[in-house]
């Protein structure tokens, strides 16, 4: 519904959370009330591309989730920046070095919000590439080229790595794209807009990875 003002996708919206997240007075902490706001702008924009994209949003919809509930717990004061998460699941034994999450191990808040930071870069890359008009202007060339200079490639399965190959190919062209994602701009704000966007996310993706290598945790399953 188009007259639902609060559940239409608008980038400048999302660029306005990444930049307060940014510029925080606790922007080196990174806080996580401003950071899961701004993802969720992020997913209304996965739900507005269709059907094709729902196995995406729905991780991520599951892992801003699973960070929402930790900080509506008991424990949700320990969870105000990342900072203060990582420092408290560190302390108290709740990571896990070793095993994936399944009915036996509990999901950390870091491991959780570790995908969502690595997916991070392949959006602010892709941002980017489109706002330059990368690539020859192809846009199954950004996706691609994206996801590999992205962290979170890395780390998936080679099946999921092929999907991806094949799924870049599902993305619209660049005007296409661009409409859909940009809504609420006149044709002078696009470029501009979506500039401003990818280095606002790439100031948290910055301040996020300094936390993650500070507290060793980059790595973990
Ligand atoms: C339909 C066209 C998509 C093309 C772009 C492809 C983007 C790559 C997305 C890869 C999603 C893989 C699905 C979920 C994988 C999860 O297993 C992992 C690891 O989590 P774990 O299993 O360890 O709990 N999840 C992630 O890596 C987070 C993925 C978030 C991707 C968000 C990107 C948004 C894409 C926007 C495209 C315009």
């Amino acid at each position: 519904d188009c007259s639902d003002k609060k559940a239409m996708f608008s980038i400048t919206n999302m660029s306005n959370l990444f930049q307060k997240c940014a510029k925080s007075d606790k922007a080196q902490q990174v806080e996580m009330d401003l950071y899961l706001d701004a993802w969720e702008e992020l997913i209304r924009f996965l739900n507005s591309m269709g059907k094709a994209f729902t196995f995406v949003s729905s991780d991520v919809v599951d892992k801003v989730g699973i960070l929402r509930d930790f900080r509506k717990s008991n424990e949700g004061r320990n969870y105000a920046t990342i900072e203060e998460m990582m420092s408290y699941e560190k302390k108290n034994d709740l990571i896990n070095y070793k095993d994936a999450p399944s009915k036996k191990v509990k999901a950390s808040g870091s491991r959780t919000l570790l995908r969502l930071h690595r997916a991070l870069k392949f959006l602010l890359i892709l941002i980017g590439k489109l706002a330059r008009n990368e690539d020859d202007g192809k846009v199954s060339v950004m996706g691609y080229n994206a996801y590999h200079a992205s962290p979170m490639s890395k780390y998936h399965p080679w099946i999921v790595q092929k999907a991806v190959g094949v799924a870049v190919y599902m993305l619209p062209d660049r005007e296409t794209f661009i409409k859909q994602m940009c809504q609420d701009l006149s044709r002078e704000e696009i470029e501009s807009t979506m500039d401003v966007c990818s280095q606002s996310m790439d100031a948290v993706f910055e301040y996020s990875e300094a936390l993650y290598s500070k507290f060793d945790l980059l790595e973990i399953p």
